[in-house]
């Protein structure tokens, strides 16, 4: 099996699974769907859905960028070798996003060019919303300029490659430019490229700028006809497009079905992450109560408890049940060692607050350990002792139990996704297998 093949598997099997799980009333376990609940997340599920028939799809989105006239739709005409997209010199020709099928010669993946207009034909809000879904679901992104890069086009820039999009950079128009300055352009853009640093990568790699000419004007010709006459005519050239063709289909055969997996996995830890948080809100008083009951628990337990070494062991245990009851609650999927792996982490971020209670049980149980041991007949006032040592580590056991209970709400919000078949999980396996000079690889997607 192909990496990549790996890749359409894993993400399958990932989706298939929050789907049947999020769909299922069993994970309601015996708290009972809320109506209100339910509405909330329909809208996630739907959005998982489509995640699942993105892969079973197989086709890849691939949408333009740029402000009005860089030629946003002659590059899609171009490249599909067929005008089939209005273009023309009146700023804000394309008014709506606009989707063009091509199946690219020899490969495995189908293609869809969305072309969208200007990034300033449309105003304020409406147009961030609209670049931002435009955005969220292409797999690839063709960002078209045609001159010096504007305050606009570098901001719009540095958003997508924060929010890990690939992005070819396209210098369009270039038969406008002699040889000479196309260079100095070319190196301009390096430049620019190398400006910033965003998620520890080159806001423009070298490898992701292209130069094309995606509808060069007509030049005049000298045409000499067989009676000696003649005559100037004008000639459009071909387009020069060839590298960025060639680039996207390098692109498609080597990485287009794992680029279409990792959108679809983004989009997926989107939708549980979404739920996870609706749930959380519409549970926030159960969970409170179960939380208290829990911090009850321990401290009667620790302080119960004569011996030492118990103390921590059975401590643990609540801690352990306490989030699993928690998850149970939400009707998030955590399992025994998820649940672990968590208080592990919990532990951790804690500050050492959590340690301290450990460490603090460990000393004061060996005391009372010590204090349980020895006689009552030879030592009556041991009692007192143990009882005021039991109840300082009760509280503080208690203690440690609601930061973990609070602690655990915030990472379930976070969605369950870093289980082994979660979509965190699955985009660290693609991110981590693919090759250094892939544009997956440059995005440096945040594994942690
Ligand atoms: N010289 C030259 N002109 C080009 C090139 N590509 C596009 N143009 C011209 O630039 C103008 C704008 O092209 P469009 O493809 O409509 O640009 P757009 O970015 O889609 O514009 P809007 O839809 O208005 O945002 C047209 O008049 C094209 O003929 C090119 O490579 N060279
Ligand atoms: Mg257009």
């Amino acid at each position: 099996m192909t990496q990549q093949e790996t890749h359409i598997q894993q993400t399958r099997a990932s989706l298939q699974q929050a789907l049947s799980w999020y769909t299922s009333i069993r994970r309601h376990w015996n708290y009972p769907p809320k109506p209100e609940l339910q509405a909330a997340v329909k809208q996630d599920l739907q959005a998982l859905k489509s995640a699942l028939e993105k892969i079973e799809n197989n086709l890849i989105k691939i949408a333009t960028f740029g402000l009005v006239s860089r030629g946003k739709s002659a590059v899609i005409n171009a490249l599909i070798g067929q005008n089939i997209l209005d273009t023309g010199p009146i700023h804000g020709v394309t008014k709506w996003p606009k989707s063009v099928r091509w199946i690219p010669p020899s490969n495995k993946v189908k293609v869809e060019f969305i072309d969208t207009p200007g990034l300033d034909e449309i105003a304020g809000k409406e147009r961030e919303i609209m670049a931002r879904d435009i955005a969220n679901e292409a797999d690839l992104i063709l960002f078209i300029i045609s001159e010096d890069i504007t305050r606009t086009e570098y901001e719009t820039l540095l958003d997508l490659r924060k929010a890990f999009k690939p992005i070819i950079l396209v210098f369009n128009k270039i038969d406008l430019y002699p040889e000479k300055d196309a260079q100095s352009i070319y190196n301009q853009l390096l430049n620019l490229g190398q400006s910033s640093n965003i998620n520890g990568q080159l806001l423009i790699a070298p490898q992701d700028i292209v130069m094309v000419a995606a509808s060069p004007q007509p030049i005049p010709i000298l045409v000499k006809y067989p009676d000696g006459t003649t005559a100037e005519e004008w000639e459009k050239p071909t387009p020069q497009i060839d590298h960025l063709k060639d680039k996207i289909l390098s692109i498609l055969n080597q990485e287009g079905h794992s680029l279409i997996c990792l959108n679809a996995l983004q989009k997926a830890k989107k939708a549980e992450e979404s739920i996870a948080e609706k749930t959380l809100k519409n549970r926030q008083k159960e969970a409170e109560q179960i939380i208290w009951k829990y911090v009850k628990y321990k401290s009667l337990a620790v302080a119960v408890n004569p011996i030492g070494f118990l103390d921590i062991i059975g401590g643990t245990a609540i801690d352990l049940t306490l989030i699993r009851a928690l998850a149970k609650l939400y009707g998030l999927p955590i399992t025994n060692y998820e649940a672990g792996k968590l208080w592990h982490k919990i532990l951790l971020s804690s500050g050492g607050l959590i340690l301290a209670e450990i460490l603090t049980s460990l000393l004061l149980g060996l005391g009372k350990t010590a204090l349980g041991a020895s006689s009552l007949m030879e030592n009556p006032g041991v009692l007192t002792t143990y009882g005021s040592t039991a109840m300082l580590q009760g509280g503080i056991a208690a203690y440690g139990t609601y930061i973990i209970g609070k602690a655990a709400q915030e990472y379930l919000e976070k969605g369950c996704s870093w289980g082994a078949l979660g979509p965190s999980m699955v985009i660290k396996n693609i991110i981590s297998q693919v090759d250094p000079n892939t544009i997956i690889y440059r995005l440096n997607y945040p594994i942690n």
